[in-house]
């Protein structure tokens, strides 16, 4: 397949993710920014910024619209709205509701003939992939995935939905007996309850901070299951100390092969969160185009989608290059 025509895209939502994938979809030589849809009327970028209930009026402007929108209540309730309109590529991350949103996002966008990336980033998204080709490598695997130490967006973002809570970051830290227990093939008994801590660190008033550890601990899915513990800080601390997002994380799978031990590990050191999640979205959102441009339309996940369709580099070339 040779890719001539540029393709043109969006943003919607400018925090975080918003603010990465604008500096690398400006990054790329087969990309155009349009513009980034917005609630607010005046962002710090000089880029187009439209009103995001505007949107229908770029209808035919746009190829793909990156969905740089929060999972904790974002993505559930402006998604499908936008994979009406445009080709979408998000990175929602509620594993559990994974399988319910490539539903609803399908629906949405099959019946307007576009496509929805659902999940990209690195996990749920390059890990995803990485759990499934490892996998099936062997007839009975051990695998087990690490996070951190690290700041997760994910975390962070809910935590930051609590009412009365004013900054926020989770750290998210690993356990080094789990970590080297799954190496040795020995990670049977792990899981990632009992492999990882929470830490949250927040700005909150004092009359506040009972109610909103509370409310963070009982959290479902994000917290509940976890050792949690929530650090209050002030405002000066948390801007000397917790500005800056790293991250990064493994997924390690061992096994027989009749009678020989194999370990795969595939490994994330990430000095910024946002900006690796928005360069997997932005690899993904060159996928969703290409896949809209051949009729593929409906949601898909990362498993589906064919790796030369991530590259800007045409398929010929890697053939000859990376094969
Ligand atoms: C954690 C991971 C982070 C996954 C990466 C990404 C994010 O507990 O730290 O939100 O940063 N689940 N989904």
């Amino acid at each position: 397949m040779t890719e001539t025509k540029r393709i043109r895209a969006a943003i919607a939502g400018y925090g975080n993710l918003g603010r990465s994938a604008e500096k690398l979809i400006r990054a790329q030589d087969d990309m155009d920014l349009v513009g980034i849809f917005s609630r607010r009327s005046s962002l710090d970028t000089d880029a187009p910024v439209f009103p995001a209930d505007s949107a229908a009026q770029h209808a035919d402007d746009i190829d793909v619209v990156l969905l740089c929108l929060g999972s904790a209540t974002d993505i559930p309730e402006q998604a499908t709205g936008w994979a009406e309109l445009f080709t979408t590529v998000d990175t929602y991350d509620n594993h559990a509701d994974i399988p319910g949103h490539r539903a609803r996002m399908d629906a949405a966008a099959r019946a307007n003939g576009h496509t929805a990336m659902v999940g990209t980033g690195w996990d749920p998204g390059l890990f995803s992939v990485n759990r499934t080709m490892a996998e099936a490598l062997f007839p009975s695997a051990q695998q087990n995935t690490f996070w951190g130490l690290g700041a997760s967006q994910g975390h962070s973002d809910a935590v930051r939905r609590v009412p009365g809570v004013q900054r926020a970051v989770q750290y998210t830290i690993p356990s080094d007996d789990a970590l080297q227990a799954a190496r040795r093939g020995d990670g049977a008994d792990i899981t990632a309850h009992t492999a990882h801590r929470r830490e949250v660190v927040a700005v909150a008033e004092e009359s506040e901070q009972e109610r909103i550890r509370e409310q963070i601990v009982t959290m479902p899915n994000y917290f509940e299951p976890y050792e949690t513990t929530v650090e209050f800080v002030s405002v000066e601390e948390f801007e000397k100390n917790h500005q800056g997002l790293p991250h990064g994380g493994r997924v390690i799978t061992t096994g027989d092969l009749g009678g020989s031990l194999s370990t795969v590990e595939f490994s994330l050191e990430l000095e910024r969160n946002p900006d690796f999640t928005a360069a997997a979205q932005v690899a993904y959102a060159r996928a969703a185009a290409r896949m809209n441009r051949s009729g593929q339309v409906g949601a898909f996940t990362v498993l589906e989608v064919a790796p030369y369709l991530l590259s800007p580099i045409p398929l010929d070339e890697l053939i000859a290059r990376d094969v």
